[in-house]
């Protein structure tokens, strides 16, 4: 019942397109998808069903993404629907199990179909490395190869949204643009768009700081922070500027001003959930360490910037020029380049 929304935007979708729901046309589907950073960050929603959100936001993909194959699972003995990441079964009562069977059943042709999913991550799951959103990213163009749907890729980019949000963003290399959208129904004009820039000299590397799993999931805290922190609103009215100050930085490829708005977004974006209550803190001593080692840096000179999501790793943005003084000053953390 609770996805009735989600499962009329699919066949919205399907019907424009002319797709029908059919069994697959291959014996496999294969997809591959990279995870995307924020530049600007997507924080809210104004419809959590179809993870429709309250601004607009922007991406760069790393190469680093997730793979995805499907097959049919035929067995006669284990009629259910097989899910593997990274070689483990999610498991039976999980949240992640739930979400993306419920996921899956937008889809199934009819319902004795199981399917057999195998999923390998580059990046570490649920530790603020945007996993999901490769994942679901991937499932969708796994989908859309084994079923033959051919389908347009700003269409594909709403699927892969039903699923997690920030996937959207990741049907594209390079930057991309999620624009909110105004269609409050169905959520179709809600997609992410290639920007078409071309920047290769702009590096990010993480900072690892800790690879564990985080406390507390990004959806949870997301909707924890529209509900209770008293900043929302001034949240929600700053980031369609921000979005566009920074779409305007990567246009000119401005980096003093990137790395400025980028720091501001992401510092406003954990502001957000530090007002809420009881507040949320993804940071560790660790993180706010890197992040005055940043400052500091800067002020001696060297043009490194940061960014950080819902968890405690920092992500450094700087130009290839600059990536041997980056290693120099921080090189004894651990850090990795992504793109
Ligand atoms: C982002 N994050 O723009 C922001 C910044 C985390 C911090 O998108 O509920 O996993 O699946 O739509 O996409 C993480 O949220 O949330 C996220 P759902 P999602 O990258």
């Amino acid at each position: 019942m609770g996805c009735m929304r989600k499962q009329a935007a699919v066949d919205f979708i399907f019907k424009r397109a002319s797709v029908r729901r059919e069994e697959p046309v291959l014996e496999q589907g294969q997809g591959f998808a990279p995870v995307n950073i924020a530049l600007s960050k997507y924080w809210g929603k104004r419809d959590a069903e179809l993870n429709l959100p309250l601004n607009s936001s922007v991406s760069l993909s790393l190469k680093l993404g997730a793979k995805t194959v499907l097959s049919q699972n035929c067995s006669k003995t284990d009629q259910t629907d097989l899910l593997r990441i990274n070689g483990q079964a999610l498991p039976a009562n999980s949240e992640s199990r739930r979400r993306l069977v419920a996921f899956l059943d937008l889809f199934r042709p009819y319902p004795a179909f199981y399917f057999n999913l195998e999923s390998e991550s580059e990046v570490p799951i649920a530790a603020g490395f945007a996993s999901s959103a490769g994942g679901y990213a991937a499932l969708v163009l796994a989908l859309n190869h084994w079923f033959g749907w051919n389908l347009a890729v700003e269409d594909l980019s709403v699927l892969a949204r039903l699923g997690s949000g920030s996937a959207c963003r990741s049907l594209y290399a390079g930057f991309s643009l999620w624009k909110k959208g105004e269609d409050d129904v169905l959520g179709l004009d809600s997609f992410a768009q290639d920007l078409d820039i071309v920047w290769p000299d702009l590096k990010l590397a993480l900072c690892v700081i800790n690879e564990g799993k985080k406390q507390l999931d990004s959806r949870t805290a997301m909707q924890h922070c529209v509900n209770t922190s008293p900043l929302f609103s001034a949240w929600v009215e700053h980031c369609e500027k921000d979005c566009h100050n920074i779409v305007k930085a990567l246009e000119r490829k401005n980096f003093k001003q990137l790395g400025e708005e980028v720091e501001a977004n992401a510092l406003m974006m954990h502001a957000v959930m530090q007002a809420a209550r009881p507040a949320i803190f993804y940071s560790q001593p660790e993180t706010l360490a890197v992040i005055r080692s940043i400052g500091a840096l800067r002020a001696q000179g060297l043009n490194v910037y940061f960014t950080q999501d819902a968890g405690p790793n920092i992500k450094l943005l700087f130009l290839e020029a600059d990536r041997a003084a980056v290693w120099a000053a921080l090189g004894t953390r651990s850090l990795v380049s992504c793109n």
